[in-house]
Formats: C-alpha cells, sequence, structure tokens
C-alpha cells in the first residue's frame, strides 16, 4: 500500500488565494493514472495539502496547529476551501478513470487536549474506512482540514500529519511527498540520498530537541524516520520515478 502526498505548493498558486495550479496538478493526476493503468502501483492513498486554499483562510482566522478557534464560520469557511480543493483534485482523476474517492478528515479525527500551550496534542484519524475502500478498489484522496481539539475549539490538521495516521492506521509500505523541494537539502543546497537516523542531518536541520510546530523539515524527518515505513520526499518531476518504485529525492528510512 503506497500513500502519496501532493503538496498544497505543489497543485495550487500559494500566493493568490483559492487559485488552483492547473497545469501541475494535471502533470500529477496523468502520472497518478499512468502507473496505476501499468499496474506499476496499486492500493494507493492521496493526501493532498492546502496551499492557498486552506491555509489563506486559516490565517485569516488565526487557525493554525496550535493556536484553536470556537468560531464555527471560521471551522466551515477553513474546511470547505479544502473540500473545494479536494473537488478539483477529484474531478482531474475522475478525467483519467481514477477511481477516487473524498475523506474528509474533519468528520473522523479528533485530538486530545495539549499538555501544555504550544505543544502538539495527540491526533486520532480512524482508518478502516480507507482499509475498505482500498479493498473494494477505490483511491481515497484525503486533505488537511480542521480538526475538533479538547479545549481548543479547532485547529489545524496537516496533510503530512493525515499521511503519518493513515500509514500507521492502513500499513503502508511506501510513503511519497510530492513537495517543491526536491528532497532534503545539505548546506550546500544539493539534495541528501538517503537519511536513515536523526544524526546524520542535524547539523542541516537542528539540533535533536529543536522544536517544530510549524511542520518544517526537521519534525517531517524526525517523524518519517519513526513511521516504519520508507519515505521518500521529492519535486513534481520525480512523481512518476516514485510511482514506478523508485526512491527519487530523500529516501528516509529509519528502521
Ligand atoms: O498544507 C494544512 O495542510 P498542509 C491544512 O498539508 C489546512 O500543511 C486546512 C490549512
Amino acid at each position: 500500500m503506497t500513500v502519496l502526498k501532493l503538496g498544497g505548493s505543489v497543485v495550487t498558486e500559494k500566493d493568490s488565494p483559492e487559485t488552483l495550479d492547473g497545469p501541475a496538478l494535471d502533470a500529477a493526476a496523468d502520472a497518478l493514472a499512468d502507473a496505476l493503468a501499468g499496474g506499476k502501483v496499486s492500493n494507493l492513498v492521496v493526501v493532498h495539502g492546502a496551499g492557498s486554499f486552506g491555509h489563506h483562510y486559516a490565517s485569516q482566522h488565526g487557525v493554525s496547529k496550535t493556536e484553536g478557534s470556537r468560531d464555527a464560520t471560521a471551522a466551515v469557511e477553513i474546511n470547505r476551501s479544502m473540500k473545494t480543493l479536494n473537488e478539483f483534485v477529484l474531478a482531474r482523476l475522475h478525467e483519467r478513470d481514477v477511481p477516487a474517492v473524498p475523506v474528509h478528515p474533519f468528520s473522523a479525527a479528533h485530538r486530545d487536549e495539549a499538555a501544555s500551550r504550544g505543544e502538539a496534542a495527540e491526533t486520532t484519524l480512524p482508518t478502516q474506512q480507507v482499509a475498505t475502500m482500498l479493498g473494494e478498489g477505490f483511491v481515497p484522496v484525503l486533505h488537511g482540514d480542521v480538526v475538533a481539539q479538547a479545549g481548543a475549539g479547532v485547529t489545524i490538521l496537516s496533510g503530512d500529519e493525515v499521511v503519518v495516521e493513515v500509514a500507521k492506521g492502513v500499513g503502508a509500505d511506501r510513503v511519497g511527498f510530492c513537495s517543491s523541494v526536491s528532497g532534503v537539502l545539505d548546506d550546500e543546497g544539493a539534495v541528501i540520498p538517503e537519511i536513515n537516523s536523526y544524526e546524520e542531518v542535524a547539523d542541516y536541520l537542528g539540533g535533536s530537541d529543536a522544536t517544530d510546530v510549524t511542520g518544517g523539515m526537521a519534525g517531517k524527518v524526525r517523524t518519517l524516520l519513526e513511521l516504519g515505513a520508507p519515505a521518500s520526499i521529492f519535486g513534481p518531476d520525480d512523481l512518476g520515478s516514485f510511482l514506478d518504485g523508485e526512491g527519487p529525492g530523500t529516501r528516509i528510512d529509519g528502521a
């Protein structure tokens, strides 16, 4: 089973509110459709980020991974923008006969109360429906969203967190992050091909005790090292090669 994240900065125009990057989404949809039709990949889950959709409304309402809101309008606007983007992704996949179906995390996930202000709270996302969809031949398409958090109203659930929860819940063999960067970069801007421990890259990403609540590369690498499945971070041009089974960009495997 493969979980693929399509970064929000890949499929949207990040600087103009609610604007799709149509050609980039088409190219990603082509790569997915080709890989599925050619039998290169089966049991595929797609997760997309927010880009100029969810992030625009999240910042307008002051909602982040740690700052919550009890304003229903805020929750609905952020969620609605993500459902709109999800519709676009589904439509582009359907045009290519990919049997994509939506899964909206806000309706299913929840978060515990954070132990202290600014600290990440534990997230629970049921995945039995995703496993059943896969068993029935569908391609579930999830996304970053708002999530109900005890003591905070709603906070932001990033697409990266959704990837981790689904990968653990359904038991992924491979995880891919198609992002606007071509991998984890060293201090000279070169892509690091393989990371097996945080110590190897701590000099480039910050010490191993560096806090990371904003979803930066340090937190991502640390999370992926503990995932229990190999993960790759690569740019849009390498999506086809990832789906072909290769390990483009940076391969992160803590096993
Ligand atoms: O783009 C953020 O997901 P990300 C989700 O994966 C929202 O960080 C709603 C802003």
